[in-house]
């Protein structure tokens, strides 16, 4: 090792300083495997922009973790961090990726090939997870990773080591004088040209997810006149229909995938008379459907917020299994996206008469590139994990005994009805309000359980009194409720349940949302004063 060894005749002061400066060389080095790295990893970012953004090195790394993190553990997440959870995993994935390179940059000063060697090691870990999740054109990003990674520390090393080698009289350090600035001044170029990289793969992504406008045919089936909501009277409820850009997001994934609606297909297979494959345009000339309906994620706590109501535009999914003959084996619709996630839904409930649908359409537009977009499975009554299957190509008619799915191999439920819920928009948990008449208000549903009848809002533990109750879209579709609270001052415990048409109350009973949905009552305390 090259270090200089302290004079042992040294005083203590020099002896600090030389500790000092070893420490500052070190964290040089370890500075220029970060840039190595960054540039590495921005140069892989707009490659996989262009072709596959999934494929990004650190998106591929991300995905595999979500696949292989335990179920209780993702639960977990959900509960702490709600939607930032996907922030929160790239960013750790990012935050261990920058401390290993950190190590590759200070192996490089001792030798170039260590410290080479661990960031091909990093990049390979990225490869086999862009390969596990994707073809093998997605290795590409990782290629480019490795090669312009390794190029910037072969460079930046030579930087540092040519000015040493120029000054005999010099310590072989990167560390003093006129070679440290100029090591310092390559580091911030590279870390410039990452900057630019990595923001021209953000902005070319960001392009092509933009959502694609499309002239969408009009309903055979129409969903007949949307009823003005409590929207404009109850200050802090949910709007009755949630704009596109509002609406909540679940799903496994870090991008939002682009597909081509021109090339995309739908195939219909497995259990069938005749195997049909359909484009967009085939979509198109069917006889489409219209309907209202609300959408409500397992993953929803009580209270929560991954539910929500929008009008869908499809064709009938009974129209499309007629189309191709379902035989008389089948138990499951197993759905598989453009990716390869699949989705299991029970045949007998998506086909028992409610408004399945494979939607093209939402609230008048083609679906956003996040919801779904060329189509998507949405079947009323079930959480959307068996049965809600976005970017949908394949509908494979099985048996829940020959083939399970993504979620039922995470030992979630393969039947889940939505249960009856409703959620308190306003007041907010702890709010301060004024003493006097408030408003409480919120959203309920009890798709295919009669609709809502009812809600009724508890005040300080003391007996159910019935809300107002918002226009009643139709049974599959929540309704907005408000009641008006004359507050005395002092704390008070606000709640609400909804009872539905078919006469189902809210239960109490507490259930958190692994596996089949979460139950329970939510009530909240506020003070009036
Ligand atoms: N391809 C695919 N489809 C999916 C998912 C997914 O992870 N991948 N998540 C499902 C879940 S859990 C829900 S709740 C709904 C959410 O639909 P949204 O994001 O449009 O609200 O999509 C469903 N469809
Ligand atoms: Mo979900």
């Amino acid at each position: 090792m090259s270090t200089p060894t302290p004079d042992p005749s040294s005083d203590s002061t020099a002896d600090r300083g030389s500790r000092s400066h070893r420490l500052g060389v070190t964290a040089l080095w370890a500075g220029l495997g970060v840039v190595s790295t960054l540039l590495g990893m921005a140069a892989a970012h707009l490659v996989a922009s262009l072709l596959t953004p999934s494929s990004s090195p650190v998106l591929a790394v991300g995905s595999q973790v979500i696949d292989l993190t335990p179920t209780p553990m993702k639960e977990w997440a959900i509960r702490q961090f709600g939607t930032a959870d996907k922030v929160i995993l790239v960013g750790s994935v990012i935050v261990v990726v920058l401390i290993l390179a950190g190590v590759a940059g200070v192996l490089a000063r001792r030798r170039l090939a260590y410290g080479a060697g661990l960031l091909v090691l990093l990049v390979a870990i990225a490869a086999a997870a862009a390969l596990n999740q994707g073809s093998v054109s997605e290795l590409l990003p990782s290629l480019v990773a490795a090669v312009v990674g390794v190029a910037s520390l072969w460079w930046l090393h030579r930087k540092a080591s040519a000015t040493k080698a120029a000054d005999p009289g010099q310590p072989r350090e990167a560390g003093t004088g006129a070679s440290r600035r100029g090591v310092l001044i390559a580091a911030g170029a590279l870390a410039a040209a990452a900057a630019v990289l990595g923001g021209a793969g953000r902005y070319i992504t960001s392009l092509r997810s933009g959502n694609v406008d499309i002239a969408l045919p009009e309903p055979a089936s129409p969903a007949g006149a949307f009823p003005e909501g409590l929207d404009g009277q109850v200050k802090g409820i949910t709007p009755l229909r949630v704009a596109n850009e509002d609406f909540y997001r679940v799903d496994t994934r870090l991008d939002t995938p682009v597909i081509d609606q021109d090339t995309w297909t739908l195939t219909i297979d497995g259990d069938v008379e005749r195997e049909i494959t359909l484009t967009f345009d085939d979509l198109l000339e069917m006889d489409l459907i219209e309907r209202d309906i609300t959408l409500t994620c397992v993953s929803n706590s009580v209270g929560g917020e991954f539910v929500g109501g929008a009008r869908w535009l499809g064709v009938r999914l009974t129209d499309l299994l007629d189309m191709a003959g379902v035989g008389d084996t089948a138990d499951q619709i197993y759905t598989t996206d453009f990716d390869g996630m699949t989705i299991s839904t029970p045949l007998d409930l998506a086909t028992d008469g409610r408004d399945s649908m494979i939607a093209i359409g939402m609230n008048g537009e083609a679906l956003p590139r996040a919801h779904g977009f060329p189509a998507r499975m949405i079947v009323p009554g079930l959480y959307g994990f068996i049965s809600a299957t976005k970017w949908i190509t394949r509908i494979t008619l099985t048996t829940y005994a020959e083939k399970s799915a993504y979620w039922t191999d995470r030992d979630w439920a393969t039947d889940a009805p939505i249960k009856v819920s409703t959620r308190i928009d306003t007041p907010n948990a702890l709010e301060q309000l004024p003493v006097g008449e408030n408003i409480i208000g919120g959203v309920a549903w009890a798709q295919q359980k009669g609709g809502v009848d009812k809600v009724q809002v508890r005040i300080d533990g003391g007996p159910w009194q019935d809300a107002e109750m918002g226009p009643s879209v139709n049974n599959d579709y929540w309704r907005q409720w408000f009641y008006r609270w004359d507050a005395t001052e002092g704390g008070h415990a606000v709640a609400a349940r909804a009872i539905s048409g078919d006469g189902t109350t809210q239960t109490p009973a507490r259930a958190l949302p692994f596996p089949e949905g979460a139950s329970g009552i939510q009530e909240l305390r506020v003070t009036a004063g």
